[in-house]
């Protein structure tokens, strides 16, 4: 009864011990491949996001370009405010259509003259926040004084 009582209980035991080595003996195999495939993972993900993050603010051409086309006459500037976001690159094509004027936005140095006819494409970076006044620098009437534009840039 002892003998039979035993026996049964120790081989349940053995083999409870056999199956941990075996089972233990798998589990780590397994941790140390998977742990090993997700540090090379690691290693690559962090190679291609690196690479992304050198990629992503190189612009390619034209694709962030602000354009604005600014028609002058006597005696304003339609639209005569502009928005941009601090670094765009911003493209303006000044045409007038009554008289001849100018487009002066100093703060970016830039002067032109605007002939009927004649469109002045112009283009600058934006590089710097706040809002700039841009005038006629072309004296064109009565009306000169008050023609003016304001470029924002947030
Ligand atoms: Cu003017």
């Amino acid at each position: 009864m002892n003998i039979k009582g035993i026996q049964p209980v120790v081989a349940v035991v053995i083999a409870l011990i056999v199956v941990a080595i075996i089972g233990g003996y798998f589990i780590m195999q397994k941790d140390r491949v998977s742990s090993t495939d997700d540090q090379n993972l690691d290693v690559m993900d962090k190679k291609d996001s690196d690479s992304t993050d050198i990629v992503d603010p190189t612009p390619t051409p034209d694709s962030d370009i602000k354009t604005f086309e600014i028609t002058a006459k006597n005696w304003e500037f339609s639209p005569n405010v502009i928005k941009v976001r601090l670094g765009d690159k911003v493209h303006l094509k000044l045409t007038s259509i009554e008289g001849k004027h100018g487009f002066s936005l100093s703060a970016f140095g830039i002067h032109e003259k605007i002939n009927p006819g004649e469109p002045v494409e112009v283009d600058f970076v934006a590089d710097e926040k706040g809002s700039f006044v841009w005038s006629c620098n072309v004296p064109c009437g009565p009306g000169h004084p008050g023609m003016k534009g304001t470029l924002i840039v947030e």
